[in-house]
């Protein structure tokens, strides 16, 4: 619809699109903008019908971060981001439903956390990614330092926030940035096909094989191994696991409740 800066979308059972929307500005992330996505998010969260997300920019654009026309620098840029920004990335990242980005196009500056904090990554081979920050003489935010340090460790980390040069999806792959690389063609295509076998998937198992692997870097081995004991009791106690087991012994595909 007209106006929106975020379109909504259920593609396949469970496969919630949002699709930032604003064309003409490469997705710039204003606050109508931050704030729908943010909205959105926290209502898929609470949506048992939504097993997936997919997010995506409309246009040649992922998302090309803050919108530079519509951001006052000599405002409190702390709060801005500390109410805008970390709210958001901390509800992809943190929340217990499977997120894909299906990066289309550029994705810039907070544009690229955004689109590093979903859980799996699909590049279009013409898609690029860019710690543009440096650029304007600002600092990597909304977890980029996190985010890439973890990915690509401290070196190339450094190397990509402190030159703030555009790589492109055959060495974001090759750096561990992105999951997989498809021509342009293909990507709705097969984002489609991993967000669908995403939300097919046992809810209760996927939250907390996010957890555990989202904290696993900050665990000792002993700390990550008595997590999975906690996880694998609460998921062996579940409906889905009872349903696995009979769609394995049955020969067929499972069909998990969420329960
Ligand atoms: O308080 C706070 O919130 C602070 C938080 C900051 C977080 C951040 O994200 S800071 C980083 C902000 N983003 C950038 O610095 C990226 C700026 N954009 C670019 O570097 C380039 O546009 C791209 C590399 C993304 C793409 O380049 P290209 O050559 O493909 O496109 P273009 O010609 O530069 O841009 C096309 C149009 O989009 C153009 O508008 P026009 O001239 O046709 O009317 C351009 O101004 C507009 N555009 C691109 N990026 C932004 C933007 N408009 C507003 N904000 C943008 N970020």
């Amino acid at each position: 619809m007209a106006g929106e800066t975020v379109l909504e979308e259920t593609q396949a059972e469970g496969v919630l699109y949002l699709r930032l929307n604003r064309p003409e500005a490469l997705n710039a992330l204003n606050d109508a903008l931050l704030e729908t996505l943010h909205d959105r998010w926290q209502a898929a969260e609470a949506d048992q019908r939504v097993r997936a997300i997919v997010v995506t920019g409309n246009g040649r654009a992922f998302c090309a971060g803050q919108d530079l026309k519509e951001y006052d620098p000599q405002g409190d840029v702390g709060e801005h981001l500390r109410r805008r920004y970390l709210p958001l990335i901390r509800a992809i990242a943190q929340g217990s439903k499977p997120s894909l980005a299906m990066i289309n196009g550029v994705a810039a500056g907070a544009g690229m956390s955004l689109a590093m904090a979903c859980d799996l990554k699909i590049m279009a081979r013409g898609a690029t990614l860019v710690q543009s920050f440096v650029r304007i003489g600002l600092v990597p935010d909304s977890g980029s330092t996190y985010f890439l340090a973890q990915a690509v460790g401290v070196t190339r980390a450094l190397e990509l926030a402190l030159l703030g040069d555009p790589i492109d999806a055959d060495t974001a792959l090759q750096w561990g940035l992105v999951n997989r690389v498809v021509e342009s063609q293909q990507l709705e295509e097969i984002a489609a096909e991993w967000a669908r076998r995403l939300a097919a998937g046992p809810p209760l198992a996927l939250s907390a094989i996010k957890k555990a692997i989202r904290q696993a870097p900050h665990s000792t081995l002993d700390e990550a191994m008595a997590r999975e004991v906690e996880l694998q009791v609460a998921a062996a106690r579940s409906r889905d696991h009872r349903l696995g087991l009979e769609a394995f012994f049955a020969r067929r595909a499972p069909r998990f409740e969420g329960r």
